[in-house]
């Protein structure tokens, strides 16, 4: 048998903060993720190669070579495309469900029962509006609100229009999807067609049930999640670069610490307006402490950095390793990413965890269901409740790391656009002209996860800087973005220090870092749009496959990682996986999604285990498309060698 390793915490973590607070787990005999991973390491064999079967109950089976089929006949091929299938199904469902639930506040705000919700851009409303092809001359923000609400919800429910959000992709992406009739329907008929598709004794072609997928993908990038993003923008505002902090060295040592940890904005907004409330900071005083320092988790985190600049705690793996500082007084979770163990770790300290929404509930947490009717008074209920709570800390379990780095966040592609041309003549061009001289080698997009199997960060950092570079702009959502941040590497002046000279010398001209981080994961949809201004601008191709991009998942652990991912190849950009799919069962599948793809979408999976081996392929595709483009020449590529050997001292 296999023998349990036990990692030690400096191979656990990149980061000092996150490597403290595992060992002082480990002298408080505090469980985390870290050791139950080393825990689970000798995983099954079946459900990691992805063919075991559970679908019906004349199994569950599981393919070896002695059994080739299941009972019913299936055989690998149609069991590991079933349970992707499944995947891509849950993890759209989760952006989407986001998505929806902001669509819903919308029109609640469209009808005039939006509580404390505003629009808070109505410039965004009214852009969006005329997107999706409505009137909105003569109209008060609140009628184009619900107008817009009613078209969005459609786009849920919709069972024989296509989606509407797809026009948002260039004309030949979706001419593309139209061939190969992948175009979506309504965003839940997807989802229930990939459980019905995939139930016993329904869709066996491989090829047939992986279309499905990315077809269900698209209904998530480019509906729900960009719904999600677009609605999120109007009603709380359009992000624009703004500085702050990350990692736990944010939390205070004399202040009530509040921690924010999920995904959804609507609770975590009023937060950050409540926390500021003259009562509530007279009442943090009256405690003993200073004041209230807020700051969130995974994408909570990010919905909140990149539109108020609240900081950083930190990514998926932090959330326990921030109760463990033993000063935090509360944390609040509402969906998605929030470990069941949280209540059992804050057992050992002094931490409440509050769970807020009626569809996440975890034993152990006390639920307060978030009221939207009276969101301001709801959040400074649970602030309240936090201040009381600041009396039980017990100050002998306290060591907050005296680690965090400054950061600059909030790059929406509204912004992107001023930031390269100007406030009166925003545009893409200045990017456009840089690729096309070689200076930016191309744009890669790193996103996702975290997952305590590897050392926390490592590839992400360690494949930002190769990119960073080589002249390559990384833009960046979700937990990736929260490790650059926890680097320095979102300051402009750190950034810039590793930059290549071409890089370097476009963002010293535009004045930009060259990591952006922008946004959540919903925001992934973001990077789409980039990639769309990039083909509307001209020079670079007419279709998204065109353009020199690719996105990357290093360290992901979700199924909506494998959704975004399946909605980017889909959309004709290649995606850097840095551990597999569970599909090595079946090579027909493995070939499919890492190869026959490409001749569908002009995009593909990639597995690259390391961040040098990603790097190498990263650059490979990048130089295949300027070559493509005929925008390699060897002028170019002459020049480009000797400003980097300059640069490097060669
Ligand atoms: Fe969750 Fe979004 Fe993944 Fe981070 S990156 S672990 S999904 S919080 Ni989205
Ligand atoms: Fe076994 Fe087929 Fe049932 Fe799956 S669907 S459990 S392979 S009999």
């Amino acid at each position: 048998m296999a023998e349990k390793v036990v990692r030690k915490p400096d191979e656990r973590a990149w980061d000092a903060a996150s490597v403290q607070m595992i060992e002082k787990a480990q002298v408080d005999c505090t469980d985390t993720c870290f050791n139950r991973a080393d825990a689970q390491a000798i995983g099954c064999k079946f459900g990691e190669s992805g063919v075991c079967c559970r679908i019906c109950y004349m199994g569950p089976c599981r393919i070896t070579p002695k059994t080739p089929v299941g009972v019913c006949g299936a055989d690998a091929d149609t069991i590991v495309a079933r349970n992707y299938l499944r995947e891509v199904a849950a993890g759209t469902a989760s952006h989407s469900d986001h998505g929806r639930h902001l669509v819903l506040l919308l029109k609640k705000i469209g009808q005039g029962d939006g509580g404390n919700y505003q629009i808070k851009d109505e410039a965004a409303l009214r852009r969006t509006a005329r997107l999706y092809g409505l009137e909105d001359v003569d109209k008060t923000s609140q009628q184009v609100a619900l107008e817009l609400a009613n078209v969005l919800l459609g786009e849920f429910t919709s069972q024989e229009d296509k989606l509407r959000t797809m026009q948002l992709a260039p004309l030949k992406r979706q001419a593309v999807w139209k061939n190969l009739k992948i175009e979506p329907e309504g965003i839940d008929r997807m989802v229930v067609e990939c459980l019905h598709r995939s139930t016993m004794g329904v869709d066996h072609d491989y090829r047939n049930v992986l279309m499905h997928a990315f077809r269900t993908s698209l209904a998530n990038g480019w509906g729900g999640s960009r719904i999600a993003t677009l609605i999120s923008d109007i009603v709380f505002g359009t992000p624009s670069p703004m500085r702050s902090r990350a990692n736990l060295g944010v939390l205070g040592a004399k202040t009530v610490n509040v921690i924010v940890h999920g995904h959804e904005p609507e609770l975590s907004e009023m937060l950050v307006a409540a926390s500021g409330d003259p009562e509530i900071a007279a009442l943090a005083k009256a405690a003993g402490a200073e004041g209230i320092t807020l700051a969130g988790i995974c994408c909570t985190a990010n919905e909140i950095l990149i539109r108020h600049g609240v900081p950083v705690a930190g990514s998926f793996l932090q959330q326990e390793l921030a109760i463990i500082t033993g000063a935090v007084e509360m944390m609040i979770t509402d969906v998605q990413c929030c470990m069941p163990s949280l209540p059992k770790v804050a057992k050992a300290y002094h931490t409440l965890v509050v769970s807020t929404s009626d569809l996440a509930k975890t034993i152990g947490a006390e639920h307060q269901a978030f009221d939207h009717e009276h969101a301001y008074d709801s959040a400074k209920q649970l602030l309240k409740k936090a201040i009381d709570n600041y009396k039980n800390r017990n100050p002998a379990k306290v060591a907050i790391p005296d680690v965090s780095q400054p950061l600059v966040a909030g790059f929406s592609v509204e912004a992107i656009k001023y930031m390269l041309g100007g406030k009166y003549r925003a545009s893409f061009r200045p990017l456009n002209d840089a690729i096309m001289q070689g200076r930016i080698k191309g744009l890669a997009g790193i996103v996702g996860c975290n997952n305590p199997k590897s050392k926390v960060d490592e590839y992400i950092n360690k494949l930002t800087a190769a990119l960073v570079a080589q002249n390559v702009l990384v833009v960046k959502t979700g937990c990736a973005a929260i490790a650059s941040a926890k680097t320095g590497m979102l300051t402009p002046e750190a950034a810039l220090a590793l930059a290549g000279p071409g890089l370097k010398e476009v963002c010293e001209a535009i004045g930009m870092p060259p990591v952006l981080h922008m946004g959540s994961c919903v925001d992934n949809t973001r990077i789409l749009e980039a990639a769309t201004e990039v083909v509307a601008e001209g020079g670079l191709g007419d279709d998204l496959c065109d353009v020199p991009a690719v996105g990357v998942a290093p360290e992901w652990m979700s199924e909506k990682a494998i959704s975004i991912g399946c909605y980017f190849v889909a959309s004709g950009v290649d995606v850097i996986l840095g551990h597999p799919f569970r599909i090595g069962g079946s090579e027909n599948v493995t070939k499919f999604l890492n190869e026959e793809t490409q001749k569908l979408f002009g995009a593909s999976f990639h597995v690259c285990l390391d961040a040098e081996a990603a790097a190498a392929r990263i650059m490979e595709i990048l130089d295949r498309k300027r070559e493509k483009l005929g925008i390699n020449t060897k002028a170019q590529r002459k020049l480009m060698d000797m400003k980097d050997r300059r640069a490097l001292n060669v």
